[in-house]
């Protein structure tokens, strides 16, 4: 049985942090995995974790199992986070799931169990995996034009043309924040303007939200949700713990969904804890705890916040003094754009084959699709950066 396997696509994301390690230079750089790191290279263990993980060592009387959707409480806090207050509580069932992976995969799950003909269109590009477990569980992906490759912003008409072409009941899944990996994003006028084609046309809204705190603030980076959910008659969100809590591997997330009425909510609760019974009984509870006692107590939510704040603006500055060194090595504004993209990501529109000679001859690891991470830099490593990109002739 097993001989019978076939290779099976890699990840290219994952390859590229393999190949990073194995490269014996000092000079290297890694912009590839989405992972935070501060101006020393470290992915720190956020203050606020750390003391809730000291306490939770010290109260925790149990390890016991929870229940299928995970703790309410973990729910309840998550969902005020990420909606605060847009949707009727009623309305909102949610399964605590492993990471932000988890409630993608669950969504996806839902949508073939309650209408196995609908189509998920997603933005061109996305996110590597929502397209490979989209296949996965046998169900047809259509690609809506996204990303301008020469303004490197938005094709917001081309978006809105393609989303025209879906049919009542097809998921459109939008990324609610940070988009992975182009860094551009829509406006809120724009936003209202795809909430009315979902209305218009009967669609299912669907949000993943993977970076919450990490573009504009914690609640800016949630209107746009929190828009969709307050105007959509039905919808789901994905959320993820992994980046804002910078709980990565401890696999913490969340999947919401927003019935049309409260009648409902209790079939799609039942349905969303038999999807978790289905792949893995009860969801990881650490982490949820974690981010639960965080959100509830108010001093360890300050300070979580504090830091996640004192994070985004190093990405910002680290932005700005990118865009500035291109600007000074290139003699033009080209490359402005990395300044106006939000998030961990900028996706700099350039070819495979230059990125392949930037990491040959300068230890640039950025992905193939030219995105980079912002926060694999720090002040140092941004004008080796421009000199690279310029060189490489991008
Ligand atoms: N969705 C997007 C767009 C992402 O970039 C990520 C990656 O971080 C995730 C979901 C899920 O991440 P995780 O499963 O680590 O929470
Ligand atoms: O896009 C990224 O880099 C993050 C992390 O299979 C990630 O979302 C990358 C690949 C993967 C899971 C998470």
């Amino acid at each position: 049985m097993l001989g019978n396997l076939k290779a099976q696509p890699a990840d290219k994301i994952l390859a590229l942090m393999a190949k990073f390690k194995e490269d014996p230079r000092d000079q290297k750089i890694d912009l590839g995995v989405g992972v935070y790191k501060n101006a020393e290279g470290v992915t720190p263990v956020m203050r606020a974790v750390k003391e809730a993980e000291r306490r939770l060592l010290e109260e925790q009387t149990s390890k016991s199992y929870v229940a299928l959707a995970g703790d309410p409480a973990f729910a309840d806090a998550m969902i005020d986070l990420v909606l605060d207050g847009a949707v009727a509580r009623d309305r909102i069932a949610a399964i605590a799931t492993p990471g932000g992976t988890g409630a993608v995969r669950q969504a996806f799950e839902l949508v073939k169990l309650a209408n196995p003909e609908a189509r998920v269109f997603v933005s061109n590009p996305t996110w590597p995996n929502h397209v490979s477990i989209l296949k996965y569980v046998g169900i047809e992906t259509v690609a809506y034009r996204y990303f301008d490759t020469e303004t490197r912003a938005v094709d917001f008409d081309g978006m809105l043309e393609d989303l025209a072409q879906a049919n009542a009941g097809d998921v459109v899944l939008l990324h609610g924040c940070c988009h992975n990996p182009t860094g551009a994003n829509l406006n809120l006028t724009q936003w209202q303007a795809v909430v009315d084609v979902i209305n218009e046309k009967g669609l299912i809204a669907m949000i993943d939200i993977a970076y919450q705190g990490f573009g504009d603030g914690l609640e800016e980076d949630a209107a746009a949700t929190r828009l969709v959910a307050s105007s959509v008659k039905e919808g789901l969100i994905a959320a993820s713990c992994s980046k804002n809590f910078g709980v990565y591997r401890e696999r913490t997330g969340i999947l919401m969904g927003i019935s049309e009425s409260a009648d409902q909510t209790g079939i799609v609760q039942q349905n969303l804890n038999f999807l978790n019974r289905q792949n893995y009984s009860f969801p990881p509870d650490h982490g949820a705890r974690v981010v639960t006692m965080i959100l509830t107590d108010p001093e360890l939510r300050a300070d979580w916040a504090a830091e996640l704040e004192d994070i985004r603006i190093s990405m910002l500055g680290l932005r700005q003094q990118l865009a500035d060194e291109l600007q000074k090595l290139s003699g033009s504004d080209r490359f402005g754009f990395i300044a106006e993209h939000r998030g961990m990501f900028s996706q700099i529109g350039t070819t495979p084959e230059l990125v392949e000679k930037m990491r040959v001859d300068a230890g640039i690891y950025m992905v193939g699709d030219s995105r980079m991470n912002i926060a694999g830099l720090n002040e140092k490593t941004v004008p080796i950066l421009a000199k690279a990109i310029v060189d490489a002739g991008v």
